[in-house]
């Protein structure tokens, strides 16, 4: 029997760690030998060039006149059944309940029940989507109706269970990175760009939403930046990057601080980094902590949601209660002040990240998903 399979992904492909992760995941499903379909309004942005085994379907949403909102939705939904029956696929696996995974539900229908349907959750499509009474039930169903779940992080699991309300099984897969990008940059020339002499570099890397906190990301860096010469190197834009702006002049940290925007090479600029800050209200993983540990630098940030399952306290990085910026900014110095420990964090880092989060790891861990739905186990 053919163990090669066809599967069909979709994903936010323009913006976030969910897509990325889905990214990555069809690009490694690729390199092995399944062939991989892309459903979306356009392509996922790490695809990068040209992928053998990789195919892409644009959904392309009609805007007739009597839409107040064209039906981005149903469009992909009858999308995902149209390449299914055309492509034969096996599976489809979406990236983030809303809408994708109630769009996938749709498409089985229309398929039939040899299509399966895995579901992935992120993050916010449970911790703040699901707690929304217009959106719940159809989340619920989408999710008892998937062939299997899967999600992020353990805190995710449960906070899934307990919001929504269900028992059925979902199965833990963790973010991962690829070690053939992700590992320690040499930045001595470019370090010179970014900070002067001895300073030492902060960096926050995010969609700068309401649940990042950065402005605790500011207060964190100017309480650091008091005792330590220091830089903080933001990167990333979002909702919050104004009133970002606008603290950051108030404290007078202007000439410490510099915008980076969005930036493609992460692991070059997180390299730059002597400590990643993340001190997030909610996060169900943290993929952006994972990608710093396995460049080397540690993270400081909160025991957030999922975070405490990827930052060993003490040992990859420091966390303290959500908001607890004095506390942060405690670990970050203690870090910075003592060269040794830095180097054993570093050191717990790169280990932890390729033993625990590696890309060979989690893609067999989704693999054995598609085959167990599939009846091939
Ligand atoms: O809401 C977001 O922050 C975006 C969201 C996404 O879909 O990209 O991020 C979530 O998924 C990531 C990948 O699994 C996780 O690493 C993030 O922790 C998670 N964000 C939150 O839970 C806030």
């Amino acid at each position: 029997m053919d163990t090669m399979l066809k599967i069909g992904i979709t994903c936010y492909p323009s913006l976030g760690g969910s897509g990325v992760v889905a990214t990555e995941l069809g690009k490694l499903l690729a390199e092995k030998g399944h062939q991989v379909h892309f459903i979306s309004h356009s392509v996922p942005f790490r695809l990068g060039t040209f992928h053998k085994n990789i195919f892409y379907h644009e959904v392309e949403v009609n805007d007739y006149y009597v839409f107040k909102y064209p039906p981005y939705d149903l469009t992909l939904a009858n999308k995902m059944a149209q390449v299914a029956k055309m492509q034969q696929l096996d599976v489809l696996h979406v990236h983030y309940a809303v809408p994708h995974a109630v769009c996938a539900f749709l498409a089985k229908q229309m398929v039939g029940d040899h299509l399966k349907v895995v579901t992935t959750l992120h993050g916010t499509d449970i911790t703040v989507l699901a707690q929304d009474e217009s959106l719940k039930d159809l989340i619920r169903l989408a999710i008892n109706e998937s062939d299997a779940v899967t999600a992020v992080s353990k805190d995710l699991i449960r906070e899934t269970h307990e919001l929504l309300d269900i028992t059925r099984n979902i199965d833990l897969t963790y973010n991962f990175v690829d070690k053939r990008m992700y590992y320690p940059r040499d930045t001595t020339e470019l370090h010179k760009d970014y900070a002067f002499g001895d300073d030492r570099v902060l960096m926050h890397v995010s969609n700068f939403r309401p649940v990042k906190r950065v402005s605790d990301v500011v207060e964190i860096f100017a309480k650091v930046n008091e005792k330590i010469p220091s830089r903080l190197l933001l990167v990333g834009e979002g909702p919050d990057l104004p009133k970002i702006q606008f603290q950051i002049q108030e404290l007078g940290l202007t000439d410490r601080v510099m915008f980076l925007g969005k930036q493609d090479d992460i692991p070059q600029v997180i390299s730059l980094a002597d400590i990643l800050l993340l001190p997030s209200e909610k996060e169900s993983f943290g993929l952006v902590a994972l990608e710093a540990m396995a460049c080397g630098v540690p993270t400081v940030g909160s025991q957030a949601g999922g975070i405490p399952e990827l930052i060993i306290h003490g040992e990859t990085g420091y966390l303290a209660p959500i908001g607890d910026t004095d506390k942060m900014a405690e670990h970050a110095i203690e870090l910075l002040t003592n060269h040794q420990l830095m180097q054993t964090m570093i050191k717990n880092c790169l280990d932890r990240s390729q033993r625990e989060f590696s890309n060979e790891r989690m893609m067999a861990e989704y693999e054995q998903i598609y085959y167990r739905v599939l009846g091939r186990e």
